[in-house]
């Protein structure tokens, strides 16, 4: 059974939909096998997100994803990777097909609710930020 990280972002955790996040993904096959909130300090978020460095957007997304709680949800299930970041929809929640998390709660393509981890190799990397 393979395994992936969602994390719910500061935009999604201040409009309270955590519970609904976390539902959605339930109801969509994935079973939840771990659960931790974090603030994360700007140096743990610029080694989340290092493939960004030096993108015209990177300060903007370390200030926004520092600038509050986050939650990250280990989950599981069969094509875990492929199935959530279908579930999630695209990065523009202006592009997200009608359905998924980001067109249901994103904002902008910054405050896009979640982050979902785009293969098996990163998911675990990126899964070690919130669980030993
Ligand atoms: P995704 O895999 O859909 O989360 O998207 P990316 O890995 O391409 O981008 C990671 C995060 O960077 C996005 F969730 C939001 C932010 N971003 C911007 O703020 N502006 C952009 O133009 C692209 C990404």
């Amino acid at each position: 059974m393979e395994r992936t990280l969602l994390m719910i972002k500061p935009d999604a955790v201040e409009k309270n939909a955590i519970g609904r996040i976390i539902s959605m993904v339930e109801e969509n096959g994935f079973r939840v096998v771990g659960l931790q909130s974090k603030h994360f300090s700007r140096e743990e978020a610029e080694r989340f997100y290092e493939v960004h460095r030096g993108k015209p957007f990177f300060n903007s997304l370390v200030d926004y994803i520092t600038s509050g709680m986050v939650v990250g949800v280990m989950l599981e299930r069969e094509d875990a990777v492929r199935k959530l970041r279908e579930l999630v929809g695209a990065t523009d929640p202006r592009e997200a097909r009608l359905g998924t998390i980001r067109a249901v709660f994103g904002e902008s393509i910054e405050r896009n609710a979640v982050h979902a981890s785009d293969s098996p190799e990163n998911a675990l990397r990126e899964l070690s930020f919130f669980f030993r």
